[in-house]
């Protein structure tokens, strides 16, 4: 090993110096004079950009903020108690001393840190998919069984209708009523005739909510018609070329003219299932739960298990043939899905 070269007096003490000046503007950035803010109130992160936040208020004022040390983590759609900053000319203002307790939270896979939060208190995940390149209700209900996993209402939304012709239409619908029936919603939209955007202004309304699915499905363009200022990239512009966005990763909060608010960010669609054990991805089909515990043997695998009573209820037509099946086809698929660096 290489002996590490020695310093000289005047170097160490250059090192010390600059520790000491690295640790004092640490301090300075973070621990504002209480002089120089006013009282505390509550109000949103709709954007995060490094070290800083920026919150809105309950007047729909928009103030960056520092974070305190304290606090381990704010995400976009955070209800926080912030204390606005006095002088209105610095940048960095405010400073968030409390995040609320969350009703829900996504998260993201971070090579470091495993499971990170990337968005708070969502109230429904709008799963987009399309008829193009071709409808897949695996996919379906992947999304379906992480929705359920965070405790968060799916609403399924199939785009590009209008390239369905009414044969087709008729095949899709019969396909997509297996999820009516188990009490999910389905909204069917085209971003280029429009139709079944009011239905979805109307489901967006008063909530918060986020758009997950495939590339190429039509998120960003349901997002522009919904939002022009949104402004999204559309087509074969890669989600993660940062074109025209702060940054790839941090989310941002917008509002919908008729009420309701989107929070959007690439780290948000990457939202995927691939972290969750086996008794979760069970739960994660609703239509299973009343089953659950009626099974002969206790470790049943829900497969040619004898006294599957799982296996009973589709057999009788009470659970889907179909449904049951992607649930061994998502089972058999877990240990892909998942990256390799990540331990359930
Ligand atoms: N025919 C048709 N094409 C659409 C519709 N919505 C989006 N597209 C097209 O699908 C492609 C991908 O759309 P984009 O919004 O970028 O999808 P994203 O990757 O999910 O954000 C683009 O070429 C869009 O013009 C639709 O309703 N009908
Ligand atoms: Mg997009
Ligand atoms: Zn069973």
């Amino acid at each position: 090993m290489a002996k590490k070269p020695k310093l000289t007096h005047q170097q160490k003490r250059q090192v010390s110096d600059n520790r000491s000046r690295r640790i004092a503007n640490k301090k300075s950035t973070v621990d504002l004079d209480d002089a120089q803010l006013d009282e505390q109130q509550s109000g949103k992160v709709i954007g995060r950009f490094g070290k800083h936040a920026d919150v809105e208020d309950l007047h729909g004022v928009i103030h960056r903020c520092h974070i305190r040390r304290t606090i381990d983590s704010v995400v976009c759609g955070d209800d926080v108690l912030f204390r606005p900053g006095k002088d209105a000319v610095s940048t960095v203002a405010g400073v968030i001393e409390v995040v609320k307790d969350r009703k829900s939270v996504l998260t993201r896979p971070d090579y470091y840190d495993g499971l990170k939060p990337v968005a708070a208190n969502i109230d429904q995940i709008i799963i987009v998919s399309s008829v193009i390149p071709s409808l897949s209700l695996n996919i379906i209900d992947r999304y379906l069984v992480a929705s359920e996993d965070v405790e968060i209402t799916p609403v399924i939304l199939l785009n590009k209708v209008e390239l369905l012709n009414e044969q087709e239409r008729k095949l899709v619908e019969e396909q997509l009523d297996i999820y009516r029936k188990i009490g999910y919603q389905i909204v069917y939209t085209s971003c280029k005739t429009l139709c079944g955007m009011d239905e979805l202004s109307v489901c967006l309304k008063d909530k918060t909510s986020v758009f997950v699915g495939q590339s190429g499905v039509g998120k960003s363009s349901l997002i522009n018609a919904l939002l022009p200022e949104a402004d999204e990239a559309i087509g074969d512009i890669s989600d993660n070329s940062g074109l025209g966005q702060h940054t790839t990763t941090t989310a941002k909060l917008l509002h919908f003219e008729q009420g309701g608010t989107l929070i959007d960010s690439p780290g948000v669609r990457e939202f995927a299932l691939w972290h969750l054990p086996v008794e979760r991805l069970t739960y994660g089909f609703k239509e299973f739960r009343d089953y659950l515990g009626g099974c002969k043997f206790r470790d049943c695998k829900h497969a040619t298990d004898p006294g599957c009573i799982i296996r009973q209820a589709v057999e009788n037509g009470e659970i889907s043939a179909q449904r049951f099946e992607n649930y061994h086809k998502i089972l058999s698929n877990m240990d892909e899905l998942r990256p390799s660096h990540i331990k359930v």
